[in-house]
Protein backbone atom coordinates (compact mmCIF):
# COMPACT_ATOMS: atom_id res chain seq x y z
CA UNK A 1 0.00 0.00 0.00
CA UNK A 2 0.98 3.44 -0.69
CA UNK A 3 2.52 5.68 2.01
CA UNK A 4 -0.90 7.63 2.66
CA UNK A 5 -3.97 5.38 0.86
CA UNK A 6 -7.07 6.36 2.21
CA UNK A 7 -8.66 3.74 3.41
CA UNK A 8 -12.28 3.12 1.61
CA UNK A 9 -14.65 1.53 3.55
CA UNK A 10 -15.85 -2.04 2.69
CA UNK A 11 -19.15 -1.19 0.81
CA UNK A 12 -18.37 -0.74 -2.89
CA UNK A 13 -18.51 3.12 -2.77
CA UNK A 14 -15.42 4.79 -3.41
CA UNK A 15 -16.89 8.20 -3.91
CA UNK A 16 -17.82 10.45 -0.79
CA UNK A 17 -19.64 13.59 -1.18
CA UNK A 18 -18.19 16.00 1.76
CA UNK A 19 -20.72 16.47 4.08
CA UNK A 20 -18.43 18.84 6.25
CA UNK A 21 -16.22 20.64 3.62
CA UNK A 22 -13.35 22.34 5.56
CA UNK A 23 -11.37 25.02 4.72
CA UNK A 24 -8.79 24.65 7.07
CA UNK A 25 -7.79 25.35 11.10
CA UNK A 26 -9.24 28.84 12.17
CA UNK A 27 -7.45 29.04 15.19
CA UNK A 28 -6.87 27.49 18.52
CA UNK A 29 -7.68 29.08 21.59
CA UNK A 30 -6.01 28.35 24.57
CA UNK A 31 -7.07 28.69 27.96
CA UNK A 32 -4.31 30.26 30.12
CA UNK A 33 -3.69 31.38 33.42
CA UNK A 34 -2.00 34.79 32.45
CA UNK A 35 -3.12 35.65 28.92
CA UNK A 36 -0.97 38.62 28.49
CA UNK A 37 1.74 37.41 29.48
CA UNK A 38 0.95 33.97 27.43
CA UNK A 39 0.94 36.47 23.97
CA UNK A 40 4.43 37.81 25.03
CA UNK A 41 5.86 34.63 25.01
CA UNK A 42 4.10 33.52 21.63
CA UNK A 43 5.41 36.93 20.43
CA UNK A 44 9.22 37.23 21.34
CA UNK A 45 9.77 33.20 21.70
CA UNK A 46 8.16 31.85 18.67
CA UNK A 47 7.31 35.36 16.59
CA UNK A 48 3.72 35.65 16.67
CA UNK A 49 2.66 38.60 15.56
CA UNK A 50 0.06 40.39 17.66
CA UNK A 51 -3.68 40.85 15.86
CA UNK A 52 -6.74 41.47 17.98
CA UNK A 53 -7.46 42.14 22.13
CA UNK A 54 -10.44 41.26 23.91
CA UNK A 55 -11.80 42.42 27.66
CA UNK A 56 -12.62 44.71 30.00
CA UNK A 57 -11.60 47.86 27.36
CA UNK A 58 -13.51 46.06 24.60
CA UNK A 59 -16.65 45.18 26.37
CA UNK A 60 -16.22 41.40 27.54
CA UNK A 61 -16.69 41.34 31.30
CA UNK A 62 -15.75 37.48 32.04
CA UNK A 63 -12.30 37.13 30.37
CA UNK A 64 -9.29 38.72 28.54
CA UNK A 65 -7.97 37.37 25.10
CA UNK A 66 -4.97 37.94 23.07
CA UNK A 67 -4.73 36.96 19.28
CA UNK A 68 -1.54 36.63 17.60
CA UNK A 69 -1.27 35.41 13.66
CA UNK A 70 1.86 33.58 12.01
CA UNK A 71 1.27 32.99 8.47
CA UNK A 72 -2.06 31.36 8.84
CA UNK A 73 -1.52 29.84 12.49
CA UNK A 74 -3.85 31.79 15.06
CA UNK A 75 -3.56 31.33 18.24
CA UNK A 76 -5.86 32.61 20.99
CA UNK A 77 -4.86 33.07 24.53
CA UNK A 78 -7.73 33.39 27.00
CA UNK A 79 -7.89 34.20 31.05
CA UNK A 80 -10.85 34.76 33.01
CA UNK A 81 -11.44 37.59 35.06
CA UNK A 82 -12.90 36.21 38.14
CA UNK A 83 -12.77 33.76 40.52
CA UNK A 84 -14.82 30.79 40.11
CA UNK A 85 -15.38 30.54 36.39
CA UNK A 86 -15.46 27.57 34.07
CA UNK A 87 -12.05 29.02 32.50
CA UNK A 88 -10.70 29.02 35.43
CA UNK A 89 -12.08 25.63 36.38
CA UNK A 90 -10.39 24.33 32.97
CA UNK A 91 -7.28 25.64 34.02
CA UNK A 92 -7.97 24.18 37.50
CA UNK A 93 -8.22 20.87 36.04
CA UNK A 94 -5.55 20.52 32.73
CA UNK A 95 -3.35 23.38 33.34
CA UNK A 96 -2.80 25.76 30.14
CA UNK A 97 -4.00 23.96 27.18
CA UNK A 98 -6.01 24.10 24.01
CA UNK A 99 -9.92 24.00 24.49
CA UNK A 100 -10.82 25.50 21.25
CA UNK A 101 -9.49 23.40 18.25
CA UNK A 102 -12.02 25.94 15.96
CA UNK A 103 -12.11 25.17 11.96
CA UNK A 104 -13.04 27.27 8.90
CA UNK A 105 -16.29 26.67 7.38
CA UNK A 106 -18.56 28.03 4.95
CA UNK A 107 -21.25 27.49 6.60
CA UNK A 108 -21.26 26.75 9.96
CA UNK A 109 -25.31 26.35 10.77
CA UNK A 110 -25.04 23.14 8.26
CA UNK A 111 -21.61 22.59 9.58
CA UNK A 112 -23.58 22.08 13.41
CA UNK A 113 -26.74 20.35 11.48
CA UNK A 114 -24.70 17.74 9.48
CA UNK A 115 -22.16 16.67 12.70
CA UNK A 116 -25.10 16.57 15.08
CA UNK A 117 -27.66 14.29 13.05
CA UNK A 118 -24.35 11.82 13.31
CA UNK A 119 -24.33 11.67 17.24
CA UNK A 120 -22.00 15.05 18.05
CA UNK A 121 -22.76 16.66 21.79
CA UNK A 122 -23.78 19.92 21.20
CA UNK A 123 -21.49 23.00 22.66
CA UNK A 124 -23.02 26.33 20.68
CA UNK A 125 -25.89 26.30 18.38
CA UNK A 126 -25.42 28.58 15.32
CA UNK A 127 -24.56 31.66 16.45
CA UNK A 128 -24.55 35.11 14.54
CA UNK A 129 -22.48 37.96 16.01
CA UNK A 130 -21.99 40.86 13.96
CA UNK A 131 -20.56 44.89 13.78
CA UNK A 132 -19.24 47.55 11.83
CA UNK A 133 -16.63 44.73 9.26
CA UNK A 134 -19.94 42.03 8.84
CA UNK A 135 -20.81 39.20 10.77
CA UNK A 136 -19.69 35.75 11.73
CA UNK A 137 -21.92 32.59 12.53
CA UNK A 138 -20.07 30.02 14.83
CA UNK A 139 -21.41 26.76 16.09
CA UNK A 140 -19.48 23.92 18.25
CA UNK A 141 -19.08 20.61 19.37
CA UNK A 142 -17.70 18.57 21.49
CA UNK A 143 -14.69 16.12 20.95
CA UNK A 144 -12.42 14.33 23.23
CA UNK A 145 -12.10 15.19 26.79
CA UNK A 146 -12.87 19.41 27.72
CA UNK A 147 -11.79 20.02 23.48
CA UNK A 148 -14.37 21.53 21.52
CA UNK A 149 -14.51 22.31 17.99
CA UNK A 150 -15.76 25.30 16.69
CA UNK A 151 -17.15 25.79 13.04
CA UNK A 152 -16.48 29.56 11.89
CA UNK A 153 -17.91 31.27 9.22
CA UNK A 154 -16.59 34.06 8.37
CA UNK A 155 -16.94 34.70 4.44
CA UNK A 156 -18.47 37.61 5.05
CA UNK A 157 -16.72 39.57 7.70
CA UNK A 158 -13.62 41.73 7.33
CA UNK A 159 -12.80 42.36 11.13
CA UNK A 160 -9.79 41.69 12.73
CA UNK A 161 -11.06 39.21 14.20
CA UNK A 162 -14.30 38.21 15.32
CA UNK A 163 -16.79 40.73 16.62
CA UNK A 164 -15.86 41.96 20.09
CA UNK A 165 -12.28 41.98 19.08
CA UNK A 166 -10.46 45.14 18.47
CA UNK A 167 -7.12 45.32 16.53
CA UNK A 168 -4.01 45.40 19.11
CA UNK A 169 -0.69 47.07 17.73
CA UNK A 170 1.41 47.37 20.53
CA UNK A 171 4.62 48.33 19.15
CA UNK A 172 6.36 45.52 20.40
CA UNK A 173 6.69 43.46 17.43
CA UNK A 174 9.43 41.31 17.12
CA UNK A 175 10.25 39.75 13.57
CA UNK A 176 8.58 36.34 13.07
CA UNK A 177 10.25 32.85 12.56
CA UNK A 178 8.63 31.56 9.57
CA UNK A 179 5.88 29.34 10.89
CA UNK A 180 3.49 29.39 8.15
CA UNK A 181 0.47 26.84 8.47
CA UNK A 182 -1.23 24.30 11.33
CA UNK A 183 0.67 21.02 10.12
CA UNK A 184 -1.55 18.59 12.21
CA UNK A 185 -2.92 18.60 15.67
CA UNK A 186 -2.68 15.51 18.02
CA UNK A 187 -5.00 14.07 20.77
CA UNK A 188 -4.24 12.28 23.50
CA UNK A 189 -6.96 9.95 24.56
CA UNK A 190 -7.62 7.10 27.12
CA UNK A 191 -7.12 3.01 27.13
CA UNK A 192 -8.28 2.00 24.60
CA UNK A 193 -9.85 4.72 23.33
CA UNK A 194 -8.14 5.16 19.95
CA UNK A 195 -10.61 3.49 18.00
CA UNK A 196 -13.76 4.95 19.29
CA UNK A 197 -12.20 8.44 18.67
CA UNK A 198 -11.37 7.50 15.11
CA UNK A 199 -14.64 6.27 14.54
CA UNK A 200 -16.31 9.81 15.71
CA UNK A 201 -13.81 11.51 13.16
CA UNK A 202 -15.35 9.30 10.80
CA UNK A 203 -18.96 9.19 11.20
CA UNK A 204 -19.53 12.40 13.13
CA UNK A 205 -17.14 14.57 10.95
CA UNK A 206 -16.65 12.49 7.95
CA UNK A 207 -13.17 11.98 8.23
CA UNK A 208 -11.02 9.45 6.87
CA UNK A 209 -8.09 7.17 8.02
CA UNK A 210 -4.75 7.71 6.72
CA UNK A 211 -3.27 4.25 6.24
CA UNK A 212 0.12 5.28 6.10
CA UNK A 213 3.48 3.21 7.06
CA UNK A 214 3.27 5.41 10.20
CA UNK A 215 0.73 4.02 11.99
CA UNK A 216 2.37 3.93 15.73
CA UNK A 217 2.29 0.83 17.73
CA UNK A 218 5.41 0.78 19.42
CA UNK A 219 7.02 0.34 22.63
CA UNK A 220 10.72 1.92 23.33
CA UNK A 221 12.32 0.90 26.12
CA UNK A 222 9.77 2.10 28.09
CA UNK A 223 6.89 4.24 26.14
CA UNK A 224 4.25 2.19 24.55
CA UNK A 225 1.29 4.00 22.40
CA UNK A 226 -0.78 3.76 20.00
CA UNK A 227 -1.58 6.12 17.04
CA UNK A 228 -3.38 6.73 13.87
CA UNK A 229 -3.95 9.47 11.88
CA UNK A 230 -7.86 10.77 10.47
CA UNK A 231 -7.80 13.52 7.66
CA UNK A 232 -10.67 16.03 6.78
CA UNK A 233 -11.93 15.19 3.04
CA UNK A 234 -9.48 17.40 1.30
CA UNK A 235 -6.56 16.76 3.94
CA UNK A 236 -6.04 20.42 5.16
CA UNK A 237 -7.07 18.76 8.77
CA UNK A 238 -5.59 16.03 9.88
CA UNK A 239 -5.60 14.72 13.52
CA UNK A 240 -3.52 11.79 14.58
CA UNK A 241 -4.89 10.23 17.88
CA UNK A 242 -3.00 8.60 20.69
CA UNK A 243 -3.59 6.18 23.17
CA UNK A 244 -1.17 4.90 25.77
CA UNK A 245 -0.58 1.44 26.43
CA UNK A 246 1.22 -1.46 28.35
CA UNK A 247 4.73 -0.74 28.23
CA UNK A 248 7.89 -1.76 30.68
CA UNK A 249 7.40 1.59 32.37
CA UNK A 250 4.61 4.63 32.31
CA UNK A 251 3.53 5.27 29.03
CA UNK A 252 4.14 9.24 28.09
CA UNK A 253 0.79 9.30 27.23
CA UNK A 254 -0.51 8.32 30.70
CA UNK A 255 2.12 10.82 32.01
CA UNK A 256 -0.14 13.26 29.54
CA UNK A 257 -3.77 12.22 30.55
CA UNK A 258 -2.39 11.88 34.35
CA UNK A 259 -1.11 15.64 34.15
CA UNK A 260 -3.59 17.28 32.06
CA UNK A 261 -6.24 15.11 33.85
CA UNK A 262 -7.64 13.22 30.92
CA UNK A 263 -7.67 13.84 27.20
CA UNK A 264 -6.56 16.84 25.18
CA UNK A 265 -4.32 18.41 22.44
CA UNK A 266 -0.99 16.65 22.38
CA UNK A 267 0.68 18.80 20.25
CA UNK A 268 0.52 21.48 17.71
CA UNK A 269 2.28 21.00 14.38
CA UNK A 270 3.35 23.89 12.41
CA UNK A 271 5.11 23.69 8.91
CA UNK A 272 7.54 25.85 7.98
CA UNK A 273 9.52 26.13 4.57
CA UNK A 274 12.99 26.44 6.19
CA UNK A 275 13.04 24.61 9.15
CA UNK A 276 17.05 25.72 9.42
CA UNK A 277 16.39 29.30 9.83
CA UNK A 278 13.26 28.96 12.23
CA UNK A 279 14.79 26.70 14.46
CA UNK A 280 17.91 29.18 14.75
CA UNK A 281 15.74 31.66 15.32
CA UNK A 282 13.17 29.84 17.96
CA UNK A 283 16.34 28.59 19.97
CA UNK A 284 18.03 32.34 20.03
CA UNK A 285 14.69 33.06 21.04
CA UNK A 286 14.71 31.05 23.91
CA UNK A 287 12.68 27.80 22.63
CA UNK A 288 13.76 24.51 24.35
CA UNK A 289 13.91 21.58 22.14
CA UNK A 290 14.09 17.99 22.42
CA UNK A 291 17.83 16.36 21.44
CA UNK A 292 18.62 12.79 20.30
CA UNK A 293 21.74 11.43 20.73
CA UNK A 294 24.66 12.29 18.40
CA UNK A 295 24.62 8.82 16.78
CA UNK A 296 21.15 10.00 15.51
CA UNK A 297 23.02 11.38 12.48
CA UNK A 298 25.85 8.80 11.91
CA UNK A 299 23.70 6.88 9.98
CA UNK A 300 21.51 9.65 8.52
CA UNK A 301 22.37 10.01 4.80
CA UNK A 302 22.25 5.80 4.60
CA UNK A 303 18.58 6.18 5.86
CA UNK A 304 17.42 8.76 4.05
CA UNK A 305 19.33 9.64 1.36
CA UNK A 306 20.01 12.70 -0.37
CA UNK A 307 18.65 15.79 0.87
CA UNK A 308 19.11 19.28 0.29
CA UNK A 309 20.50 20.67 3.64
CA UNK A 310 23.87 19.62 5.17
CA UNK A 311 23.71 16.72 8.20
CA UNK A 312 26.47 19.13 9.63
CA UNK A 313 23.64 22.05 9.52
CA UNK A 314 20.89 20.01 10.99
CA UNK A 315 22.83 17.85 14.14
CA UNK A 316 23.98 20.68 15.96
CA UNK A 317 20.05 22.40 15.97
CA UNK A 318 18.78 18.49 16.47
CA UNK A 319 16.24 18.60 13.80
CA UNK A 320 15.45 15.23 12.74
CA UNK A 321 14.91 14.04 8.81
CA UNK A 322 12.58 10.71 7.86
CA UNK A 323 11.95 9.87 4.27
CA UNK A 324 8.68 7.95 2.73
CA UNK A 325 8.03 6.78 -0.82
CA UNK A 326 7.06 10.62 -1.73
CA UNK A 327 9.48 12.77 -0.37
CA UNK A 328 11.33 13.56 2.45
CA UNK A 329 10.58 16.01 6.09
CA UNK A 330 12.26 17.42 8.56
CA UNK A 331 11.04 17.80 12.14
CA UNK A 332 11.67 18.96 15.65
CA UNK A 333 9.95 19.07 18.59
CA UNK A 334 9.97 21.57 21.82
CA UNK A 335 9.92 20.39 25.17
CA UNK A 336 6.34 21.10 27.29
CA UNK A 337 5.68 24.68 27.25
CA UNK A 338 3.81 24.26 30.44
CA UNK A 339 4.70 23.70 33.72
CA UNK A 340 3.00 20.42 33.39
CA UNK A 341 4.37 17.79 30.99
CA UNK A 342 1.49 18.14 28.59
CA UNK A 343 1.24 20.55 25.57
CA UNK A 344 4.10 20.61 23.26
CA UNK A 345 5.23 22.35 19.69
CA UNK A 346 6.19 20.36 16.59
CA UNK A 347 8.00 22.23 13.77
CA UNK A 348 7.48 20.30 10.31
CA UNK A 349 8.90 20.89 6.60
CA UNK A 350 7.88 18.48 4.05
CA UNK A 351 9.54 17.91 1.25
CA UNK A 352 7.22 15.91 -0.55
CA UNK A 353 6.67 13.62 2.34
CA UNK A 354 2.77 13.06 3.36
CA UNK A 355 3.87 11.02 6.42
CA UNK A 356 4.20 11.99 10.04
CA UNK A 357 7.89 11.01 10.74
CA UNK A 358 8.16 6.88 11.55
CA UNK A 359 11.71 6.37 11.33
CA UNK A 360 12.17 9.05 13.81
CA UNK A 361 9.84 7.25 16.43
CA UNK A 362 12.28 5.62 17.97
CA UNK A 363 14.90 8.48 18.86
CA UNK A 364 11.97 10.66 19.62
CA UNK A 365 10.30 8.53 22.39
CA UNK A 366 13.94 7.49 23.70
CA UNK A 367 14.17 11.35 23.86
CA UNK A 368 10.86 11.60 25.99
CA UNK A 369 11.43 9.15 28.11
CA UNK A 370 14.62 10.97 29.03
CA UNK A 371 12.94 13.98 29.99
CA UNK A 372 10.16 11.49 31.63
CA UNK A 373 13.30 9.98 33.73
CA UNK A 374 14.52 13.78 34.75
CA UNK A 375 10.76 14.29 36.30
CA UNK A 376 11.07 10.94 37.80
CA UNK A 377 7.54 10.09 36.48
CA UNK A 378 8.42 7.41 34.85
O1 LIG B 1 2.32 13.45 14.96
C1 LIG B 1 3.03 12.49 14.91
O2 LIG B 1 2.59 11.37 14.67
C2 LIG B 1 4.52 12.66 15.10
C3 LIG B 1 5.16 11.77 16.09
O3 LIG B 1 3.51 11.12 21.36
C4 LIG B 1 4.67 11.70 17.47
O4 LIG B 1 4.76 13.99 15.40
C5 LIG B 1 3.74 10.76 17.81
C6 LIG B 1 3.35 10.57 19.11
C7 LIG B 1 3.90 11.35 20.10
C8 LIG B 1 4.83 12.32 19.80
C9 LIG B 1 5.21 12.50 18.47
FE1 LIG C 1 3.32 15.28 14.94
Amino acid sequence: MEALDILEPQTGATEHTDFLPLNGTDYLELYVGNARQAAHYFQTAFGFQPVAHAGLSTGVKDRESYVVQQGKIRLVLTSPLHGDSAIGRHIDLHGDGVRVVALWVDDATKAFEETISRGAKAFMQPTREEDEHGYVVRSGIHTYGDTVHVFVERNEYTGVFLPNYQPWTPTYRPADAGLKYVDHMVGNVGWNEMNTWMQFYADVMGFQQLVSFDDKDISTDYTALMSKVMSNGNGRVKFPINEPAEGKKKSQIEEYLDFYGGPGVQHIAVATDNIVETVLTLRDRGVEFLSVPDTYYDDLAERVGKIDEEIATLRPLGILVDRDDEGYLLQIFTKPICPRPTLFFEIIQRKGARSFGKGNFKALFEAIEREQELRGTL
